[in-house]
């Protein structure tokens, strides 16, 4: 299996509903090494980069306005950004999360224990987790300076 690199966000309702420490327990349980994390405050440009492929979608508006933390009273649109690197990482990760979906998630899945549809139809699934090697590489990149991710093992100074 290929070491990967892939994004995790934890979202808005994950930080006020104080899932963080449940979400990197089971992250660091896969096997997979954090390599990156910070704090980060969403700028409306970087929400919608960050969600550009489902401009056209309905729910785009509520989406934007999700990922800044306006529905979690949350002053500040914080969000946890992570990179998680490892083999298979990106499966590995979406696996953990669960389904986009938090009704169709697998129960025990971060998602399926802990997501939920408002009555107003929004998705709201406690984390972000990059979809494939394309998304991810796009992703980090654009939540992370280069020197912000630990470099490989190999490439590490000595
Ligand atoms: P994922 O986050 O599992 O990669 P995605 O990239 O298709 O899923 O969509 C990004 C986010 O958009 C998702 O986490 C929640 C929201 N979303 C997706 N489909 C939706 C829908 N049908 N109704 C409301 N929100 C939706
Ligand atoms: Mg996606």
């Amino acid at each position: 299996m290929a070491v990967e690199q892939t994004l995790i966000l934890i979202k808005p309702d994950g930080l006020s509903r104080k899932l963080t420490g449940l979400t990197i327990d089971r992250l660091d349980a896969s096997g997979l090494e954090m390599v990156g994390a910070k704090m980060v405050s969403v700028s409306e440009k970087l929400a919608r980069e960050h969600y550009k492929a489902l401009c056209d979608k309905p729910f785009f508006s509520n989406l934007i306005k999700y990922i800044r933390g306006d529905f979690h009273g949350f002053p500040g649109h914080r969000v946890l950004a992570m990179v998680y690197r490892g083999e298979g990482a990106i499966a590995k990760v979406r696996q953990i999360a669960g389904a986009t979906n938090p009704e169709q998630a697998e129960p025990g899945t971060i998602r399926g224990s802990f997501g939920r549809i408002t009555t107003a139809g929004q998705f709201e699934n406690v984390i972000h987790a990059s979809s494939d090697p394309r998304d991810a590489e796009r992703e980090i990149r654009l939540w992370f300076k280069a020197d912000e991710i630990l470099p490989e093992p190999a490439k590490a100074l000595k």
